[in-house]
């Protein structure tokens, strides 16, 4: 078999074993002694290392640099044509009891799938070079703050990781001495990047994850879905706060007003352009800044929740982005970033769908399986889940308080999907229990940020369908616990930027309009936002929506914020169906939920 990451021989000084604790250092050895690479590099996220690191990474063809003058210190990578997004399918929680798992998980038994797992890993890095990252998720001086090791055989993996986390010393730092403090031990090997030999396997009650046989960001840069969601959630039951996957974004008005609000969308719907926006020009003098773009951790404080962003890098959906859709995104992804999976124009210089909204692209480019494309080409030069990894530091729109480690206070929860039907552009819950209950039924129409099937409406509760880490009852009971802690709860909303009408066009701008119904959200927040009281919540009324200098009709309107009875009755029976389907896990509380949303319809 080909080796395809060949050992690399660091010169002095670089990728030394550092003096650390002692558990850590007895846990590389046993992977060593299973996994049997070359030799051991210790990552410190220096400059050095990470230059020398460059360099390899070219050498083995895992990174193409890119035009200097273009898109400075910034790489192209392709991965496995095999292997290009999320692989729920492969993916497993391995609790002692099937029941731990709930029904939304696959499940396996822990000590059977430790034993394939590691069968699977014997020897797996012989001539290879087998890295060990320190890493740290959430801000350095952070009560929530988790330490992590990922020991990885993939250079990508290595370069991936000092843009997604804050790694080295600051985590050795950390964690101290102390063998029985709390870490995640994360094991990741590329095998021969193999669909029949891929798993992604979580043991949560051990804080330790195994991923084998596969080189894709989602899959193996195991410090974000697999810790921060997966081990996370599990972990913030247990210890009383809240791990989610959805963006932070402060908003402050003219006047210096400030709100945080948090946005939970499923994969690929929008969370890394709201996180950004831009507001129209009719909004002069508010500023939207970036928190985080795909995950909060949160914690209740004074009776209301703080949420810190975990990470320190974007690690965003490529095409569609431009100057346009997210001007924001464009910047920070304009330098210092990896990009995987997008065509590579003769300039050496990156493109992809949608990068220019005019339609001028290229005349000929390499696209992401490295082949010859030009426009007559039936294949597209970008994969549709082409990502790029570029540092938060990047985004001309940081919030000053990113690195609190007190985290921003929460005003406002927002949940979401693409929904072309039903779901009105935004409503407002009538209180926490009802809002958990508009997050446990959302639904949304599938992206290519997983494997399967694209534009099939699927229930993915709070977005955390995938990220779930135990049984999604105990996680909806969590909620309903946690709003009881709560003494100035944040307000819940649901918005759906997607509503298509007759003519199966969108019947909503989206992106920099967004900011119209966030103002709203802001006033319900302030308390002076006027609403209309329906069935399924509170809605705006038509005066209640700022569209000034905005080119929509009141048909539209009415058509976006429209409440179709019949149309609520599929989608109510279609709740009573995914809660009947979880098998008996949902609280009654949630049942009680959906029946009184019935109710309403019948008054
Ligand atoms: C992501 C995802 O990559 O949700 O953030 O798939
Ligand atoms: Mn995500």
């Amino acid at each position: 078999m080909k080796n395809i990451a060949p050992a690399i021989s660091p010169p002095k000084g670089i990728g030394d074993r550092p003096s650390g604790n002692q558990a850590v250092l007895d846990w590389v050895h046993e992977v060593e002694l299973l996994a049997k690479p070359e030799n051991i590099f210790w990552c410190d996220g220096s400059d050095r290392e990470h230059e020398f690191l460059l360099q390899e990474a070219q050498k083995q063809n895992v990174l193409i640099k890119l035009n200097e003058q273009k898109v400075p210190r910034s790489y192209l990578h392709r991965s496995n044509p095999n292997d290009v997004a999320r692989v729920e399918q492969f993916t497993f929680i391995c609790t002692p009891t099937e029941q731990e798992a709930g029904p939304t998980n696959n499940w396996s038994d822990p000590a059977e799938t430790y034993s394939k797992l590691h069968g699977l890993l014997k020897g797996a890095m012989r001539g290879r070079t087998m890295f060990v990252i320190p890493y740290i998720m959430g801000p350095p001086d952070s009560t929530l703050t988790k330490v992590g090791f990922e020991i990885t055989d993939s250079i990508y993996v290595v370069l991936s990781m000092r843009i997604m986390t804050r790694m080295g010393e600051v985590a050795l730092k950390r964690l101290g001495n102390d063998p029985k403090a709390e870490w995640n031990r994360g094991t990741h090997s590329l095998l021969d990047v193999d669909p029949a030999r891929r798993f992604i396997c979580h043991f949560p009650q051990d804080n330790t994850i195994i991923s084998v046989g596969s080189g894709y960001g989602g899959n193996v840069l195991l410090s974000k879905k697999c810790l921060a969601l997966r081990i996370g959630s599990y972990l913030a039951r247990k210890q009383g706060w809240m791990a989610e996957h959805m963006l932070i974004l402060g908003a402050e008005s003219p006047e210096g007003k400030k709100h945080y609000i948090a946005a939970a969308f499923p994969s690929a719907c929008g969370k890394t352009n709201f996180a950004m926006l831009i507001p129209p020009k009719h909004f002069a003098g508010w500023k939207i800044t970036t928190v985080g773009d795909d995950i909060a951790w949160m914690q209740i404080r004074d009776g209301r929740l703080f949420a810190v962003n975990p990470e320190n890098g974007y690690f965003g959906v490529v095409p569609g982005t431009n100057y346009k859709s997210n001007p924001n995104a464009m910047k920070s992804i304009s330098h210092d970033s990896l990009y995987t999976n997008v065509a590579l124009t003769d300039a050496g210089d990156v493109w992809w769908e949608g990068k220019d909204p005019a339609g001028a692209g290229p005349k000929h480019a390499i696209d992401w399986r490295g082949n010859d494309w030009t426009p007559d080409s039936k294949d597209k030069a970008a994969h549709p889940n082409s990502r790029f990894t570029a540092p938060c530091r990047n985004n001309p729109v940081l919030d000053p308080d990113f690195e609190k480690g007190d985290g921003v206070p929460i005003s406002a929860i927002i949940f979401g999907g693409r929904r072309s039907t039903t779901l009105p552009l935004v409503f407002q819950s009538f209180d926490w229990n009802h809002g958990v209950y508009l997050g446990a039924t959302m639904a949304s129409e599938t992206t290519a940020a997983a494997t399967g099937a694209v534009g099939q409406v699927r229930r993915d509760p709070m977005a955390m369908l995938p990220f779930c880490g135990y049984n999604i009852g105990d996680y909806f009971r969590h909620w309903l616990a946690i709003g009881k802690r709560l003494t100035k709860p944040p307000l819940i909303f649901n918005v759906n930027w997607f509503r298509k009408g007759e003519s199966g066009k969108f019947l909503w701008p989206g992106f920099g309009d967004n900011m119209r119904v966030l103002k709203w959200i802001l006033d319900r927040c302030e308390g002076s936002g006027g609403a209309v009281k329906s069935p399924i919540g509170f809605l705006p009324g038509i005066h209640d929506l700022d569209l000034v200098e905005l080119e929509i009709d009141h048909k539209g309107v009415d058509e976006l914020l429209e409440v179709d009875h019949e149309q609520w009755k599929t989608e109510l029976a279609e709740h009573k169906k995914f809660f009947d389907s979880l098998g008996g896990v949902v609280p009654e509380e949630l049942m009680k939920q959906r029946e009184q949303v019935a109710a309403r319809f019948a008054e």
